[in-house]
């Protein structure tokens, strides 16, 4: 009997393997979860390692569809510091300047824009620059100004009482 099993040892018969727990002896049972588990992981790397590596291959694909305009569209852009705006958009309404503090740099001319959102007329006034814009309710008006000078410097609306309601802010001048 035993020298007929060791024979047949690479074609289990269902009922004879010895390692088999699957016939319910009580010491056996463990094993075939975790076989499977075993199994079930080894599946789940391969199919891991398969998505990373068609990640891989297409991913070049998609940077040249998608990346490669852009990549060539920067040097046009990169003349002007990405961080210091050349143009500035301010809302005024009652009694309020949003946003109140701008950064800009110092020597360059800066566009500014404001749009009186409120029900009476506003302006922007920066004394140390000599500069004033003045939009009547529902306008946007849009003036230049430049300062060579680095350091903060405070702007707010002329128009009587409305400093002191709230309609001031900073201006940034950066080296
Ligand atoms: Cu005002």
């Amino acid at each position: 009997m035993r020298g007929q099993r060791q024979h047949t040892h690479g074609t289990d018969p269902p009922d004879s393997g010895p390692e088999s727990g699957w016939t319910g002896s009580s010491s056996g049972a463990p094993q075939p979860p975790r076989r499977w588990l075993d199994r079930y992981q080894r599946r789940l790397w391969i199919g891991g390692v398969s998505l990373i590596v068609i990640a891989a291959l297409v991913a070049p694909v998609m940077w040249g569809a998608c990346g490669a305009p852009n990549l060539t569209a920067r040097p046009a852009t990169v003349a002007a510091p990405a961080s210091m705006p050349t143009s500035v958009f301010i809302t005024a309404t009652e009694f309020e300047f949003s946003p109140n503090s701008i950064q800009v740099q110092a020597g360059q001319k800066v566009s500014l824009t404001l749009q009186n959102t409120g029900g009476v007329e506003h302006d922007v006034t920066i004394p140390s620059l000599g500069f004033s814009l003045l939009a009547r309710a529902g306008q946007t008006v849009t003036g230049e100004f430049g300062s060579d000078k680095p350091g903060v410097v405070d702007f707010f609306c002329a128009v009587p009482g409305h400093r002191d309601a709230g309609m001031k802010g900073t201006l940034t001048v950066v080296d």
